[in-house]
């Protein structure tokens, strides 16, 4: 008798410890997380706002509304809301559109809905036969599941919801995620561990992960996602994976998710037979037009191509004698009829040209404006090299009024310290969306060039290379995933604050405790500029490691191509650092509209930011601060550290505010970037050195370690390659 309660206790123990082990928090939820809401005033407020749930139509992505909204608030209001068809209840949340719910259609919305098109929604709080209704409302279903989301975002970032009356569409039509995703699971430049798509298991098994990637999509409005790397393999397009392909799609579609795939140029040679991949040839012509018809016949809504060709040793059109525009419109041709669409990359060098590496781009694409189909969009990276802590816009936006632009920016860190480095992404986003072209005159920002109002295109678009991996937390690091939500929230609404976004993500994935939202958000903003003082300030780029681009290497030089080292960028010499892009050097600047180029070329007006990007500089020239160009360098590496050592103050005050299991893992992540960023500084430091020939100013930290030591580190292994 006495034992039994014992035995039950232990039990009970037991089983709430299971609970708890599967309960931890370890960032697997992302930002959907449902937890009941903390503040009483508020919850009671949304208890009361919400007594009962209807979606009136049927369609899987109806469904999909349907079980966030149970789901969702469930968990938040931490009662059970009951769905129906008709009202029964006073307060009642009501989902739909005027064609599949009758209920909306009653609530006359017609014009306001004439505004948010195929994919927008709104919010409203309205009364209707004595019932108090709160309003999620669309022309589409996929407008309904959005609305559905940030309905929730309100709840989970605790919003007043009493007088909702909210209007959102998207900006940027085609909102996409590359995955440089091998058919082998490794990811190229990934540092989140293996690629999402279990292959060998598709189409049969069907990964919980799968269905989740959709949803946190969803949720941030991404409609589109290339499965595979831009170095790509043909074997994706035999029939073999393309029912995989299909499993994927099928999981994706009702979250509004097209899947998109990358096509190697050399593809009728590989696994066509046939003996050339000339784009004007009549037999390559037709292969690619069966191939994407019989696409389409495995994924009805298969959303098109993205391409990388000739370039880093990808196959192309050049290999034919042709141009991109050539190769680019026959891809178009075969997918147009079945409305797919074709992303060429303007990611381009050549390895014969001795041209200035950042011009290159622009001079092999801004001849061709004009010349593609409707349904091609070229895809530009966000600057004209590859993705560094920090680049001026890529002078192509602007320069091509006649082609739609797709922005590419990376999400994934290969320059930002990779996997273990804190980095909010959203101001390096903003600050290039934000730049000024001045293509039409002033006000022509980067952000009208790509989504169309600068130039009159419909069909537009942004590309984020993706930071996602089988990792249990998704990101690598948890941070990480502010970047994949920040990449959703700007393709929807560019003009959204960096606050904003890192607010709402800040609540969601953690806490709504402004005792730790405030400061983390602090810490967040100004996590991009300390890595590109402690890496790449004043404009320098490209001076990292070969190959793997882990760790600081100044001092690269040699191997196959100049412009694979770090020493054709910086140009450190005796006299002073920087790569001349002014007309007595690569006169690069001349590729930005006049405005521009008098800006960058002049050294009095070029912002620092960018200095040693358009400029060759003296040791001794006197910057804004007043100190010589040398002190200076040494000031912004040494605060750059500075600032990982506050963040991690900053982060350690955080202990008890969120859970254990993440605060532990950040703590840890921060303390590899702080010797990271030390790592990065003296070894930069000690090597300009050489050239500047001048001492470490007395107040500032000195380096622990000699030149000698630095270079001979060779890391091992590295993640990503
Ligand atoms: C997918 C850089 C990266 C490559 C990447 C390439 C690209 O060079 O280091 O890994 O290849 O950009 O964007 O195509």
């Amino acid at each position: 008798m006495k034992r039994k309660p014992v035995c039950l206790l232990l039990l009970l123990l037991f089983l709430n410890l299971l609970s708890g082990r599967l309960m931890a928090e370890d960032g697997y939820r992302l930002w959907l997380r449902y937890d009941q809401v903390q503040d009483a005033a508020r919850l009671q407020a949304y208890r009361q706002a919400v007594n009962e749930i209807i979606i009136q139509g049927s369609s899987p992505t109806l469904s999909a509304a349907q079980e966030e909204l149970q789901t969702g608030l469930t968990g938040l209001l931490g009662q059970a809301i009951p769905a129906a068809q008709t009202p029964t209840q006073q307060n009642i949340l009501v989902a739909g559109t005027p064609s599949g719910s009758a209920l909306i259609k009653e609530l006359n919305l017609t014009d306001k809905l004439k505004a948010v098109g195929d994919e927008g929604y709104l919010l409203l709080s309205t009364t209707k036969n004595g019932r108090k209704y709160t309003v999620i409302a669309a022309n589409t279903d996929i407008g309904v599941l959005y609305g559905s989301f940030h309905f929730l975002r309100l709840l989970q970032t605790q919003q007043d919801i009493s007088k909702l009356s909210l209007a959102s569409a998207p900006k940027i039509k085609k909102r996409v995620l590359n995955h440089w995703d091998n058919l082998d699971r490794t990811v190229e430049r990934g540092y989140a561990g293996f690629s999402l798509w279990k292959w060998h298991t598709l189409p049969d098994y069907i990964d919980q992960r799968y269905i989740d990637y959709a949803r946190a999509n969803a949720s941030i409005g991404i409609n589109g996602t290339v499965l595979t790397n831009v170095n790509a393999n043909a074997l994706v397009l035999t029939p073999v994976y393309l029912k995989k392909v299909a499993a994927l799609a099928n999981v994706f579609r009702p979250y509004g998710l097209k899947v998109y795939l990358t096509a190697r140029f050399s593809a009728p040679i590989e696994i066509g037979g046939l003996k050339t991949a000339d784009p004007l040839d009549p037999q390559v012509r037709a292969w690619w037009k069966k191939k994407s018809d019989e696409i389409y016949t495995y994924v009805p809504d298969f959303g098109g191509f993205l391409v990388k060709a000739n370039s880093e040793g990808q196959p192309g059109p050049q290999n034919y004698g042709r141009t991109h525009a050539d190769g680019a419109n026959m891809l178009a041709d075969a997918v147009a009829a079945n409305g797919g669409i074709v992303m060429w990359r303007a990611f381009v060098y050549s390895d014969k040209e001795p041209d200035d590496r950042a011009k290159q781009a622009y001079n092999e694409f801004k001849p061709l404006d004009g010349q593609f189909r409707d349904n091609v969009l070229v895809q530009v990276k966000n600057g004209p090299i590859d993705f560094q802590p920090r680049e001026p816009f890529h002078p192509l936006f602007g320069a091509m009024p006649k082609t739609p632009l797709m922005m590419e920016f990376q999400i994934t860190q290969e320059y930002l310290g990779q996997g273990t480095t804190l980095a909010y992404l959203a101001p390096m986003y903003k600050e290039t969306l934000e730049a000024d072209t001045y293509a039409e005159g002033k006000g022509s920002t980067v952000a009208k060039v790509v989504d169309g109002t600068l130039n009159n295109h419909k069909l537009t678009g942004i590309a984020g290379v993706a930071n996602i991996g089988d990792d249990r937390d998704w990101t690598g690091h948890q941070f990480g995933q502010s970047n994949w939500y920040t990449f959703g929230r700007l393709a929807w609404d560019h003009n959204l604050p960096s606050e904003k976004i890192a607010d709402e993500w800040l609540k969601m994935t953690f806490t709504n405790n402004n005792r730790f939202v405030a400061p983390v958000k602090n810490m967040m903003m100004n996590s991009h500029e300390a890595i590109v003082n402690y890496m790449t300030p004043l404009g320098l780029h490209h001076i990292m490691g070969r190959s793997h681009h882990y760790g600081p290497g100044p001092w690269v030089e040699g191997g196959p191509r100049a412009d694979w080292t770090a020493v054709y960028y910086h140009r450190a010499d005796a006299q002073g650092i920087g790569f001349d892009r002014t007309k007595t050097g690569s006169n690069a600047v001349a590729q930005y509209f006049p405005p521009v180029t008098r800006k960058f070329a002049s050294l009095e007006k070029c912002p620092e930011k960018y200095l040693l990007w358009f400029h060759h500089v003296s040791w001794d020239y006197k910057v804004n601060s007043g100190r010589t160009l040398w002190n200076e360098l040494c000031y912004k590496y040494s605060s750059g550290v500075d600032t990982v050592r506050q963040m991690q103050e900053t982060w350690n005050n955080m202990e008890g505010l969120v859970d254990e299991e993440r605060f532990n893992h950040v703590k840890m992540f921060l303390t590899i970037q702080e010797k990271e960023a030390k790592w990065w500084r003296d070894a930069c430091l000690l090597y300009f050195q050489t050239f500047s020939k001048q001492p470490i100013p007395q107040d500032l930290e000195k380096p622990d370690h000699t030149l000698d030591y630095f270079m001979s580190l060779d890391p091992k292994f590295v993640p990503g390659i």
